[in-house]
């Protein structure tokens, strides 16, 4: 019977109750998820980075050990996310250009903050916007974002695109990450005690999105000073 009644409810009499269930996912104190919260402004957002990286083309980064990222990665903001032989480091400029970053589009700033005010967290204005790009295949190790100066400003974290399973360790790189499945819209947020927790992202998986094809983007909000 109860088969039935959520067949009546969606296109597909094989759907099950256990389908439709959300899979239960215990997250530490401090890590908030929204699961689709950006669904709704992912046009707006996607129109907007295609225009930041017409300004600042997505590029590939050498880490200080000489390895190039698998990801490639542009900025807005006040400050953007740099990497190079000299170390990772935040700055006002964008070494290929040597001009300043795009402002943040407002719409960046809105969906920052209606996420903070749902969890309750206290709203702050990001002045950085770091955008990776994943192909298939593309990963991002576990590391820890901490070249910011106040720890207490929660990072923001946004994805369009294909899936991905994000490593979500803890404050020391030796724990197991809980792994957590972040698809299309779906938004973290590392508060308070987790702001600090090892996290990546495993190698993105071939597939294809209606709105980014074979591409993930993530946007991640800081407050850098
Ligand atoms: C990514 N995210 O999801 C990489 N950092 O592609 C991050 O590195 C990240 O999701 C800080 C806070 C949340 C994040
Ligand atoms: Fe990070």
């Amino acid at each position: 019977m109860t088969r039935l009644i959520h067949a009546m409810h969606t296109t597909d009499i094989f759907t099950t109750p256990e389908d439709l269930a959300p899979t239960p996912i215990e997250l530490p104190a401090g890590t908030h998820y929204l699961k689709g919260f950006a669904c709704q402004y992912a046009a707006e957002l996607n129109a907007a980075i295609q225009h930041i990286a017409t300004y600042s083309p997505f590029r590939q980064v050498m880490t200080p050990s000489g390895k190039k990222m698998s990801v490639t990665m542009t900025n807005c903001g006040t400050y953007g996310w740099i990497s190079d032989r000299y170390g990772y480091r935040y700055s006002t400029l964008d070494p290929l250009s040597h001009q300043h970053w795009l402002a943040l589009p407002s719409c960046f700033i809105e969906l920052v903050n209606a996420a903070l005010s749902h969890e309750h967290l206290p709203n702050y204005l990001p002045d950085a916007c770091l955008i990776n790009n994943y192909s298939v295949g593309a990963k991002m190790g576990l590391h820890q974002d901490k070249d910011e100066k106040n720890f207490t400003y929660p990072i923001v974290s946004v994805s369009l695109g294909l899936p991905a399973l994000f490593l979500l360790g803890g404050l020391t790189r030796n724990i197991t990450p809980r792994r957590i499945l972040l698809q299309h819209g779906d938004i973290i947020i590392l508060a308070a005690s987790s702001r600090l927790r090892f996290h990546g992202v495993l190698p993105i998986q071939p597939g294809y999105h209606p709105e980014l094809q074979a591409q993930r983007i993530n946007l991640t909000f800081r407050k850098v000073t």
